[in-house]
Parts: structure tokens; C-alpha cells; sequence
């Protein structure tokens, strides 16, 4: 049975609903620290669970009889910027009580979140490799590559079967994203629907890698799904499916809604912004468990209209 701490957040709502798809509704848990009114966690278990209490984690999964845990939660990078200590507590220790638990035998397998955010000012831009200088600049990505370093130990040391995949910025439209610096490619959805304009707060040519949430839904369960020998990275898998500037976002949007226009106006997050790469190489998750993204900008803009459309009315 699988058990998704952090379920309510952009990733977990969506993960949560594929993970009931594939395995059903009664074999998957989904818990947070409080629940979010998403249809998703109508029907189904719903466990209240703060991810910094190892008790409470391990209660939940004697509980509920759990063999595979989702980490989903954490705080974003922007976000941690403003609470680094609670930051650094949340997606470090959260991380730390489940890899203890898988090394006590007491939980099967694990996934956990890396990010983009783990490469720094001085790694290369351009197809960023798999391995590369690390240096982030930002409380999330110093988390996030400590907790890659984490992941390999308790691999490599106890065997832990943990698998983990960087998570370039995700674009979806059924829960929104909270506190990241890539979270102005789903604003500027909402705000062109129900405003025709956006403020925006990177400048108009800051190229950030990008994903829909559909992609990194199949990412995240193809690499729980591969076989033990095809893993053959600890830390954490870098996976690409395109990567725009907010200028190349708003010709696409103006294509759907001509009368959209953007304003810019550059905030604390263009710093994180250009601390992180513009394109990333993700050969390595393609040789080893057959990663490849299907959606591109084009069809990204085209998915959130329709269906931000619908839902805004
Ligand atoms: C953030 N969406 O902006 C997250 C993600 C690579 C970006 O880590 O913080």
C-alpha cells in the first residue's frame, strides 16, 4: 500500500489521483497537514500528518499497513527564502524519519522530489548535466542536494530503495502551486483568463526549464515502476521537457488570447531564478528507465486554456 505525505500540495493532489488510478482508491493513503478542499481527498483515506513528526509517520504506516511512501512535502523556494530555519527542518528531517524507517524494514520504497534548484550560479546553463558543480545559492536547493547526498548514503549504506527525480518548474492547472519562483507560468494562466493581463515577477527573457504536471506524474510513477537493476543513480534523475521565457510564454498565450498583454516587474525571485539552470540533459533518465517528456510549450498553453477555461468558467 502507498502512503503520500505532503498529498495536498500541486504535485501530491495530481500524484495522489494517479496513484488511486493505477492501484485503487483503498491501497493508497493520502495524508497532509491539513486537508485541501480538492474533489481528490473526497473520497479515499485522508490522514492528517505533520511530515516533521517521525511518531506520527510511522503510526500512519503500521496503521494503514504502507510498503511505499511518496515525500511530497517540503517547502518551495521562495518560501524557504523567508523561513530558513523551518525550511531546512521540514524538508530535511521529513526526509531523514522516512529513509529511516525504509532502513528499519519498516516501509519498502521511497520516492522523494530533488529539484533544478540544486544546480547553482556556477553550474553549466545550458543542458545542465546529470553530474555537474553544485553550489545552490537558495535554502530549497541547499535542502534539496543535501537531501540527494542523503538518498545515495542510505542507499549505498543500507540499501535503502529510494528513487528520486529533479523536478524542473510544473505547470498544472488542478491544484495550485504554492511558494515557488517558477509558479508565474501557472499565474499567468489564471490572470490572462479572468484579467486579459499579468504582472510579471521574473524579466522576459529569464528561460527556466519547465514541465506539465502530467509528464512529471508519469515520470515520478515510471521510475517507482523500474526495475531495481535500470536505477543506476542514488541521488536524484534529471528530467526535461522544455524550457521558455516568460516573452516565448506570452507569444504562445497571445496565439489563444489575443487581447493578453504582460507587464514585468522583477522581485527577490529573479535572484533564484538566475542561480538556476535554462535547459537541462536528462539522457541519463532515458537510458536507464526510458524518460521521455510529451509535452511541449505549445501543447502546455494549450491544456491550461481549455481547461482553466472550464474551470474558471
Ligand atoms: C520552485 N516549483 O519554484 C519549484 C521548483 C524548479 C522549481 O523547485 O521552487
Amino acid at each position: 500500500k502507498v502512503l503520500i505525505i505532503g498529498a495536498c500540495g500541486q504535485i501530491g493532489t495530481e500524484l495522489t489521483a494517479a496513484l488511486r488510478n493505477t492501484y485503487g482508491a483503498e491501497n493508497v493513503i493520502a495524508s497532509d497537514i491539513r486537508q485541501s478542499e480538492s474533489e481528490v481527498f473526497t473520497q479515499g483515506v485522508f490522514e492528517l500528518l505533520d511530515a516533521r513528526n517521525k511518531e506520527a509517520i510511522q503510526a500512519c504506516v503500521e496503521k494503514h499497513e504502507i510498503t511505499d511512501v511518496y515525500l511530497m512535502a517540503a517547502l518551495l523556494s521562495a518560501t524557504a527564502e523567508k523561513n530558513p530555519e523551518f525550511a531546512w527542518d521540514l524538508n530535511m528531517n521529513s526526509l531523514l524519519h522516512v529513509l529511516n524507517l525504509a532502513k528499519d524494514k519498516i516501509v519498502k520504497k521511497v520516492f522523494w522530489p530533488s529539484s533544478i534548484a540544486v544546480f547553482g550560479e556556477n553550474s553549466p546553463k545550458k543542458n545542465t548535466p546529470q553530474h555537474t558543480i553544485m553550489e545552490p545559492s537558495t535554502v530549497y536547493g541547499i535542502s534539496k542536494l543535501a537531501g540527494e547526498r542523503w538518498c545515495e548514503y542510505y542507499y549505498k549504506n543500507y540499501g535503502v530503495d529510494v528513487r528520486s527525480i529533479r523536478y524542473p518548474g510544473i505547470i498544472s492547472w488542478k491544484a495550485n502551486p504554492g511558494g515557488g519562483t517558477t509558479d508565474y507560468a501557472v499565474e499567468i494562466f489564471h490572470e490572462a483568463i479572468k484579467h486579459g493581463q499579468y504582472t510579471c515577477f521574473l524579466s522576459e527573457d529569464t528561460s527556466l526549464p519547465m514541465m506539465f504536471m502530467d509528464d512529471a506524474v508519469r515520470a515520478t510513477i515510471a521510475i517507482m515502476n523500474a526495475e531495481v537493476t535500470d536505477i543506476n543513480i542514488r541521488s536524484s534523475y534529471n528530467i526535461a521537457a522544455t524550457s521558455f521565457t516568460p516573452k516565448e510564454l506570452t507569444s504562445a498565450i497571445q496565439e489563444l488570447l489575443p487581447e493578453f498583454t504582460i507587464a514585468y516587474e522583477p522581485d527577490f525571485r529573479q535572484q533564484i531564478a538566475d542561480s538556476w539552470p535554462e535547459s537541462i540533459d536528462d539522457s541519463a533518465a532515458t537510458n536507464d528507465w526510458n524518460w521521455s517528456s510529451e509535452f511541449d510549450m505549445k501543447a502546455i498553453v494549450s491544456e491550461m486554456i481549455t481547461n482553466l477555461n472550464k474551470r474558471l468558467g
